[in-house]
């Protein structure tokens, strides 16, 4: 073996050494890359050894070439394995740190709830639907006509006073209660009719624990061939006894301009008697004034204040506890 094979193998021989060593020591990727390009690049170690091969007898380079192959292969595994170590090292740290503690308290989201406004509405319209009747709505700001004149209201009426309604400077008005919808419903439909109208509604009142401006109405009205006064009677019974159980119930004549004969009708609840509702057989003049005739037809209808019946069923002493907006009273619902 000449002097020059034993040479590069022992130059080989370092290299292995000191390359393993290294690549052993390795802590980071960008080490292991680093190392690479130092052993095995272009301009690396194992390629200035093999510049040495230049000088190798023709017979002696196979041995060299295999050898530094065998080098090369090896330091090319031993990067690769460690490579793949530290990135599953990294993925294995990355894990821990991500890890989630599901004892940790959770972060508090508050909870919303449906407004005793809308629950009363919700579950009035409930027993409507179950009875039948459809849900219409329609628009709060009205005429003359469709708030007053088709409900057979005088034009010397007191609700239509400048202080009781709110009149908009085009002649306009706010509707103060839903029969609005109901004239509008009936014009454009024929019997039999069975329809449910809750909304919003304007009064010029001057607030106090019982009086808002706004508030909310729920009227029904029936219209067929045929029904009488105990059609009435006991579907507002039904209808009271879904809302507040089984409580006594009394009718008392009553007056409204648009029904003939009209009562309101009182529960007791808690051991008082409480006005809670007003009804009536539609004013013949109604049906006249939507085109019905009213000696084929007849009608009832009933409304109730939404902000009254929300009060007695949860003893709410106060209507503006209904508007104000505040959590500690509406958290209890
Ligand atoms: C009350 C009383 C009532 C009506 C509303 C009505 C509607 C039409 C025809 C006839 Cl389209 N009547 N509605 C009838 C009687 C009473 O409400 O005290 N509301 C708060």
């Amino acid at each position: 073996m000449t002097t020059q094979v034993k040479d590069l193998e022992n130059q080989l021989a370092e290299l292995r050494q000191a390359a393993l060593a290294a690549i052993a020591g390795a802590q980071t990727l960008e080490s292991v890359e680093q190392l690479r390009i130092a052993y095995l690049g272009k301009k690396g170690e194992l390629s200035v050894v093999l510049g040495g091969m230049g000088k190798l007898s023709a017979g002696d380079r196979p041995q060299i070439g295999a050898l530094a192959n065998q080098v090369k292969e090896l330091l090319q595994t031993n990067l690769d394995r460690k490579r793949t170590d530290l990135l599953a090292a990294q993925i294995q740290a990355q894990l821990e740190a991500e890890t989630l503690d599901v004892t940790m308290p959770g972060f508090y989201r508050p909870q919303g709830r449906v407004h005793p406004l809308q629950s009363t509405i919700d579950r009035a319209l409930d027993v409507f639907v179950g009875l039948g009747y459809t849900v219409e709505q329609g628009p709060e700001m009205e005429t003359d006509y469709y708030n007053f004149g088709a409900l057979n209201t005088p034009l010397d009426h007191p609700a239509r006073d400048m202080q009781d309604t709110f009149y908009l400077p085009d002649g306009n008005l706010l509707r103060t209660h839903t029969s609005s919808v109901q004239i509008r419903h009936m014009e454009t439909n024929e019997p039999p009719i069975r329809i449910a109208a809750p909304g919003r509604c304007y009064r010029r009142d001057t607030e106090d624990a019982t009086h808002a401006a706004v508030f909310h109405q729920l009227e029904i009205l029936a219209v067929d061939e045929g029904l009488t006064f105990t059609d009435l009677k006991g579907t507002v019974k039904t209808f009271l006894e879904e809302m507040f159980g089984p409580v006594p119930i009394r009718f008392r004549a009553s007056y409204f301009p648009f029904t003939e004969p009209s009562a309101e009708v009182d529960v007791q609840w808690n051991g008082r008697w409480l006005e809670v509702l007003g009804c009536g057989m539609v004013d013949p003049n109604v049906l006249k004034a939507v085109g019905y005739d009213p000696e084929v037809y007849t009608g009832f209808a009933a409304g109730f204040g939404v902000e009254r019946f929300a009060m007695v069923l949860h003893q709410i002493d106060d209507i503006r506890r209904l508007y104000t907006s505040d959590l500690r009273f509406l958290n209890q619902f």
